[in-house]
């Protein structure tokens, strides 16, 4: 199979999944993902938010002059500085898991998927904020062109990075993954995402706390349950810090 075909089929089968997305609320499917997302998920907080509503989106105006890099702002692996030398060149997006249909994807191909842009503001546990403008794939489509099971409830993302030798990873449930807003961005501010920001590519989810933004996204898997992935608690700080798993703003 050429280079040529694959991003086609991926490009196309993209395409028909982006004019799904926009009638999300009326696809049985999606309702059926989104329902067991909930019932897995439900807590007080969650019972009050409703989890399909827009974060608030800025104009270019607003965006701030200066935009932090928080946490980790290189990884230390030699892959993944092999893969900054070369541009991400033959870095190669991982989605696999709970699905019938893993696949991977280059960055190229990413940026040849349906792109949406939105401008918002980032929210960090630690106090700080700050407007800045993504491009980049929805995850719904990209979760759906692999044909997510039925009996995954969450999904985890593996980054490239680790704080004294312990991975990075964060997670969401469907109902976040599937919001329209969630993207795995690999643009910020009109320019490729630096590293500092999580080149090639990083999580947004604009409905969540900082630390769930995860950068340096290498793997996507899709699970019934967060049991067994690293500490269990579903992300990174959730294990080692005591954060709440779910960051809803
Ligand atoms: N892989 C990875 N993702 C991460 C972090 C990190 O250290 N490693 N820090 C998190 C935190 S706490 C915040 S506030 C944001 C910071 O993103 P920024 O560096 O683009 O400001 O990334 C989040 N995602
Ligand atoms: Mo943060």
């Amino acid at each position: 199979m050429t280079l040529v075909t694959r991003r086609n089929a991926i490009v196309g089968a993209s395409g028909l999944l982006l004019a799904g997305c926009e009638k999300i609320t009326a696809s049985p499917t999606v309702r059926k993902v989104l329902t067991l997302g909930e019932k897995a998920t439900l807590s007080g907080q969650r019972l009050v938010t409703d989890r399909n509503a827009l974060a608030p989106e800025f104009t270019r105006a607003d965006l701030s002059p200066r935009f932090r890099m928080n946490g980790n702002r290189l990884p230390a692996s030699a892959e993944y500085q092999a893969h900054m030398a070369s541009n991400f060149a033959d870095w190669k997006l991982e989605i696999g898991g709970k699905v019938a249909r893993p696949f991977s994807l280059t960055l190229a191909q990413l940026k040849a998927a349906p792109q949406r842009t939105q401008i918002t503001r980032h929210d960090c546990v630690e106090g700080w904020s700050a407007i800045g403008e993504w491009t980049g794939v929805p995850l719904s489509l990209l979760l759906r062109h692999a044909q997510i099971s039925s009996t995954a409830q969450y999904i985890v993302f593996h980054c490239a990075d680790d704080f004294s030798g312990i991975p990075y990873y964060e997670s969401i449930d469907l109902s976040d993954a599937m919001h329209p807003q969630t993207i795995l961005a690999h643009t910020m501010n009109r320019q490729p995402l630096p590293v500092g920001h999580g080149a090639p590519i990083r999580l947004r989810v604009e409905r969540a706390l900082g630390y769930k933004h995860a950068k340096y996204v290498m793997r996507i898997e899709a699970v019934e349950t967060l049991a067994g992935i690293h500490g269990g608690g579903g992300g990174y700080w959730e294990d080692h810090s005591g954060y709440q798993w779910f960051a809803g703003i």
